[in-house]
């Protein structure tokens, strides 16, 4: 089905309130005609302009409003909506209507981003991906408001701003834009013992992802799920993408936030333009209240997550994307979430982080979107009315009739009326809680080394070695020699080996800290805080590691043909058909924009060689045909044919040489190499192309980069 056949309750009310302009004539804000949208109104040809000029005045005024606060952080987003679709019950333990009939199918709106980077910075950042899920049910909205990370930096909400402030440019010169590598960020964070284990997310190839389509969602928090009989079980939530987690080289991300800064968004729209749409399996891990404490770690604790090992992931549910919005402004950016939107049958548990999230993003909204009246926004309501005795503020939409504003009344007859539990009434969940009125931190939360120790165990050794040079990188980019010597000082408490590999390329000597929060003042409840080393329970996830993710599939994959006069039109359509067939996008690259002319015909190249570059592309083919292969090597080709080659390689992608390309094969690195590689192909038979395929869907041979690049 295409993007514009969908259909879904939500997609039905926000038609109300969406305009085409097909065929209509220009009008003022109230509806006037307009005769002359060239000129104002003059006093004389040559003669200045008139207050009287309405017409000038609205067009004006309106332009110069246009713009409001982007968010404070996660400002650069792309959104689509989509449908959850639940596949298995959970009603055992939730009551939330649309997580317990099966087959019921719910409208959604996601919005992805990047944290640090301003609104119009580039896509491949490193950085965490927001990954937020407004669910549209029958009993409210729900929103999951996620990342791609299942762990966060600090544990306690109060650290917020100073984490964003340390992440974002430094304010002084506004600088660095999207980027993590300076000063204040590793200042704050070598003096952050609980930040090592998201550290290790943040420096792995998770934070530069290839596509918004092939990363995980995790809710990060534990929640919790109530049933009918008021049982409760701790719930993690978990997103895991159909096409696999794949990410992209450093060194293509950096190249790639050049050639085409908005990567991800552009992959995300197009992917849903051409029907491919993408697919998430929804899972959750369940962990009945009586056991909240036979974890190594606090489920209240956000730095640690529950490994898959000690509670599986039960999939229950597919998110499906499926159609791209109509207007970025009016759904993208004005979309407003916030976790404490909940449906009877999930509630918060007592995390410090989640807390205090939960002030937070009304708050935000008011300054960004300027009114109380926020969830009046298209994208905002819900799809059951609201009703209630809230009244007027800025923009307010809703017509609510009668003398009411207030409960109780009797003018009213009472209404609108407090609903029951058996009639969906919210009730929180009840709890006992008692304690001491203190500013602390539970005991329970001082481990912060164990599970940055689970992760990078867990890592294969490509990612091992991304992850060692990404800290080198960044912290190449620290000026003050001292942050550097303390960041592998807190490594050292990691693993020696990584303190060691990163030590050496920064030219320090690692220093293991003698205490891991020494550099902050031991005063009060923070020197009772020291943190500890410990070893994890769970000593290696596979789950972690992104080798052992989906690799059957060249499903959305973008492969680039690269073709001149003469390519054999055989081979090039059998080929292209065959990918195709697998649900792959091939995309062609020529010399010019000039339609090529193969030997059966003639193609229009959606590519020049200059206009793009090999980052954009998943896989090269490098069309069949002698003719082809002079022209693609002469003087004014050939450096650019062989860059295209050459950089494919360096990221560990595959590359197919039809028959007839020896000469830029002999002319590329790759002829220098001399080891067996199974994502090079060079034709042979018509079997060739099965091998192509194989490799593609094995995303890239990162066990070959250091031959590769040797
Ligand atoms: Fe957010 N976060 N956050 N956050 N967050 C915002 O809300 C905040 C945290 C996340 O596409 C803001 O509407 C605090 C964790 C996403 O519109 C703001 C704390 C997780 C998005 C805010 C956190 C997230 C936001 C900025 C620590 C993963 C983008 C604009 C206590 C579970 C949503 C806005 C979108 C956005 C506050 C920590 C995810 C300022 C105070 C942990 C995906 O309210």
């Amino acid at each position: 089905m295409k993007n514009d056949d969908q259909n879904n309750e939500k997609l039905d009310q926000l038609n109300e309130h969406t305009t085409s302009n097909e065929n209509e004539k220009l009008t003022t804000n109230q509806g006037l005609k307009i005769n002359n949208n060239q000129d104002s109104l003059k006093s004389g040809e040559r003669g200045p302009t008139l207050l009287e000029d309405f017409i000038l005045r609205e067009k004006i005024t309106h332009f110069d409003h246009e713009r409001i606060p982007e968010r404070v952080v996660h400002a650069r987003g792309s959104g689509a909506h989509g449908v959850f679709k639940l596949n298995k019950s959970l009603s055992t333990y939730t009551k939330a209507g649309f997580l317990s009939k099966v087959g019921k199918e719910t409208p959604v709106f996601v919005r992805f981003s990047t944290v640090a980077g301003s609104k119009g910075s580039t896509d491949l950042a490193r950085d965490v991906r927001g990954f937020a899920i407004k669910f549209y049910t029958e009993e409210g909205n729900y929103d999951l408001v996620a990342n791609n990370m299942p762990v966060f930096f600090i544990q306690d909400a109060i650290k917020f701003p100073d984490l964003v402030h340390a992440v974002k440019p430094e304010p002084d010169n506004e600088m660095p834009q999207a980027a993590s590598a300076h000063d204040t960020f590793w200042d704050f964070i070598s003096l952050m013992p609980e930040s090592m284990h998201m550290i290790m997310w943040l420096m792995s190839d998770r934070a530069i992802p290839r596509s918004l389509r092939m990363m995980e969602g995790f809710g990060v928090h534990s929640f919790k799920f109530i049933n009918e009989e008021g049982k409760v079980h701790f719930v993690k939530f978990h997103f895991k993408p159909k096409l696999g987690v794949h990410s992209v080289a450093w060194d293509e991300a950096q190249r790639i936030s050049g050639v085409d800064p908005d990567f991800h968004k552009r992959d995300l729209w197009e992917s849903i333009e051409n029907g491919a749409f993408p697919e998430w399996d929804f899972g959750v891990q369940l962990i009945p209240e009586e056991d909240e404490h036979k974890f190594d770690f606090d489920l209240l604790d956000p730095t640690k997550l529950v490994p898959e090992e000690e509670v599986r992931v039960e999939i229950v549910g597919t998110l499906t994307l499926n159609k791209n919005p109509d207007n970025f402004f009016a759904e993208t950016e004005q979309v407003a979430f916030h976790p404490g939107h909940i449906v009877p049958g999930i509630d918060f548990t007592n995390d410090p982080l989640l807390q205090g999230r939960l002030f937070s993003y009304t708050d935000t909204q008011l300054s960004r979107l300027g009114s109380p009246n926020f969830h009046e926004i298209p994208i905002n309501r819900s799809v059951n009315t609201v009703h209630n005795n809230q009244r007027d503020g800025h923009m307010r939409q809703q017509i609510v009739k009668g003398k009411v504003s207030y409960e109780p009344n009797s003018i009213g007859g009472g209404c609108p009326f407090q609903a029951m539990m058996s009639e969906g009434g919210f009730t929180s969940h009840e709890e006992r809680v008692s304690g001491e009125k203190v500013r602390k931190r539970s005991q329970s939360f001082v481990d912060h080394y164990s599970q940055a120790k689970l992760f990078y165990n867990s890592q294969s050794v490509p990612e091992q070695t991304h992850l060692q040079n990404a800290l080198v990188f960044e912290l190449s980019k620290v000026t003050i020699p001292e942050i550097r010597e303390r960041m592998v000082g807190q490594l050292a408490f990691i693993d020696q080996t990584l303190a060691k590999k990163v030590a050496e390329k920064l030219g320090v000597t690692v220093k293991k800290l003698k205490q891991p929060n020494q550099s902050i003042p031991a005063d009060g409840n923070i020197a009772e805080l020291q943190s500890e080393e410990r070893e994890p329970n769970t000593k290696i996830s596979e789950a972690l590691s992104m080798q052992n993710t989906v690799k059957d599939t060249i499903k959305s994959r973008k492969i680039g043909f690269i073709v001149a006069n003469g390519a054999d039109g055989t081979a090039l359509n059998d080929l292209k058909a065959k990918l195709e067939k697998e649900g792959a996008k091939v995309e062609l690259i020529a010399p010019s924009l000039a339609p090529v002319k193969t030997t059966d015909g003639s193609m229009i190249p959606k590519h020049s060689l200059t206009s793009t570059a090999s980052v954009c592309f998943d896989a090269l083919y490098i069309s069949a045909g002698e003719q082809s292969a002079i022209e693609l090597m002469a003087p004014e080709n050939r450096h650019h044919v062989l860059r295209f080659i050459n950089e494919a390689y360096k990221h560990c992608k595959a590359i197919y040489f039809g028959s007839g390309t020896e000469a830029l094969y002999d002319n590329s690195n790759i002829a220098m190499k001399k080891h067996e590689d199974p994502a090079v192909i060079i034709w042979k038979d018509g079997r060739s192309y099965k091998q192509f395929i194989e490799a593609v869907s094995r995303h890239r041979v990162w066990e070959f980069e250091p031959e590769r690049n040797k």
